[in-house]
């Protein structure tokens, strides 16, 4: 797949979308027997439908997009006689797999990210109805012979990219046993042959262990310059990129296991998008078939290369794997326990007037948590002042307000008071 957006997905669909146009308003006038006069009389056009993105969940793939390219939602009606409005136009709803990012015709400029099923974005506006004639009517204008059209429909193109959200995402050399690993693991039953690129695009599969589930991605094999192309080339690496682990699989039984997991690390940095730095386990896989005193030498040379623990597995024996399985979990489960704690909380509406008053409506809202990373100065509402303390002479008797607060009887405040001629003068006397 070659093209401005070929490099990184697997999923891209290019969808030709128009929303539908408003219906024009309608000129009618009132003719009835016995009814003179009877008016202007033409009703307003419908509004045309909205298109609009939902993110569901028994989608995954973009296929559907491939044969059907053309999206349109329908026209508003125009309005009629005795001041009937035409029928609204139905909106176009494009349903689209969880994971899938919605971009300019440029497909670098996003406008959505459906991350949630049920999540919905309304991606063109239909165009208003017209006002029909009666809507004019005035007493200058008793009978106006005019009405509006209706507003007409937006179209664009737009570019929906899928990533598929997986939890974990298995990386190796082609022939490394990453489809017999994924099918040993999941019900997932993928292609498994004794030749290199046997998987030719990302296979998913719902991994149970203990209490936890998780979904893991066969990524199809990385080879030594897959970042410019060589092989299938990186682009399914960005199936990677959301993934809150990564599993390497280095095929035991060759030699030159710490070379071939250096090289895909070289490919992972290269690739970027943070995928140099994203959690790794790395498995030395095939043990079944390693004769025994090669084992001890490639564990410790395949340690020495990832500088950390590695796990001896084998995806036809089982041995070893359960062990990965729980340490993938634990990965798991501190991610998914960091993204609770981001999500922004729902924010109570401002209660009194103080409140009100301290919001600005306009700033960015950015979660607590976020801010204090961010270094963000999160402005909360002005704080209410504390009345100021009067003195209080021992033995005073209390008045107004405090007399209230104290049982007493308060007087009311008067209000509008027009005071004498004499009264303004001594309280002037008293401003200076
Ligand atoms: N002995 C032994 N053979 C294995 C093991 N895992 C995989 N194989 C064999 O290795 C070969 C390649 O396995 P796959 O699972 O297709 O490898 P892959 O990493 O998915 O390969 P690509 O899809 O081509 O990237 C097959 O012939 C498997 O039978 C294992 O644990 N032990
Ligand atoms: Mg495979």
């Amino acid at each position: 797949m070659q093209g401005p957006f070929a490099v990184k997905f697997l999923d891209v669909a290019k969808v030709y979308a128009s929303s539908g146009a408003g219906g024009n308003g309608c000129i009618a006038f009132r003719r009835e027997k016995f009814i003179e006069y009877g008016g202007p009389y033409g009703g307003d056009g419908g509004r045309g439908g909205d298109v609009i993105a939902e993110a569901v969940e028994n989608l995954n793939t973009l296929i559907d997009y491939r044969f059907q390219q053309h999206v349109k939602a329908k026209n508003g009606e125009g309005g009629k006689g005795k001041v009937m409005t035409g029928a609204n136009g139905e909106d176009a709803v494009m349903k689209v797999p969880v994971g899938t990012q919605i971009y300019e015709e440029d497909g670098e400029t996003l406008i959505a990210d459906l991350t949630d099923a049920g999540q919905r974005v309304r991606l063109l506006k239909g165009g208003n109805g017209g006002f029909g004639n009666a809507h004019f009517k005035s007493s200058t204008n008793q009978a106006p012979d005019f009405a509006m059209p209706g507003q007409p429909a937006e179209e664009a193109v737009f570019i929906l990219k899928l990533k598929l959200i997986a939890d974990a995402g298995l990386i190796g050399m082609p022939n490394a046993g990453k489809s017999t690993f994924l099918s040993r693991v999941s019900a997932a039953r993928p292609k498994i042959a004794d030749y290199p690129f046997t998987t030719l695009e990302p296979q998913l599969g719902v991994v149970k262990i203990d209490d936890s589930d998780f979904v893991l991605a066969d990524l199809p094999g990385l080879i030594e310059g897959a970042h410019e192309g060589v092989g299938l080339g990186d682009r399914f690496l960005g199936h990677a990129e959301r993934c809150a682990t990564i599993l390497h699989l280095v095929d035991g039984t060759g030699d030159g296991v710490a070379k071939s997991y250096k090289t895909i690390r070289a490919e992972l940095e290269a690739y970027g998008e943070g995928l140099g730095d994203k959690p790794e386990i790395v498995a030395l896989n095939k043990v079944d078939a390693i004769p025994e005193k090669e084992l001890a030498k490639k564990k410790a040379a395949l340690e020495r290369a990832s500088g950390q623990k590695v796990h001896v597995i084998s995806g036809v024996s089982g041995e070893g794997i359960n062990a990965v399985l729980r340490a993938m979990v634990r990965q798991i489960s501190a991610r998914r326990a960091e993204r609770i704690a981001v999500k922004p909380r729902t924010v109570r509406a401002p209660l009194t007037r103080a409140e009100r008053q301290g919001v600005n409506f306009k700033a960015p809202v950015v979660p607590k948590s976020a801010a204090a990373e961010l270094d963000v100065v999160v402005k909360s509402a002005r704080p209410v002042q504390a009345p100021k303390k009067k003195s209080v002479k021992a033995g005073a008797k209390p008045r107004g307000r405090k007399k209230a607060a104290a049982g007493g009887k308060a007087r009311a405040k008067p209000k509008n008071v027009r005071h004498s001629a004499k009264q303004r003068a001594k309280r002037k006397a008293a401003r200076r």
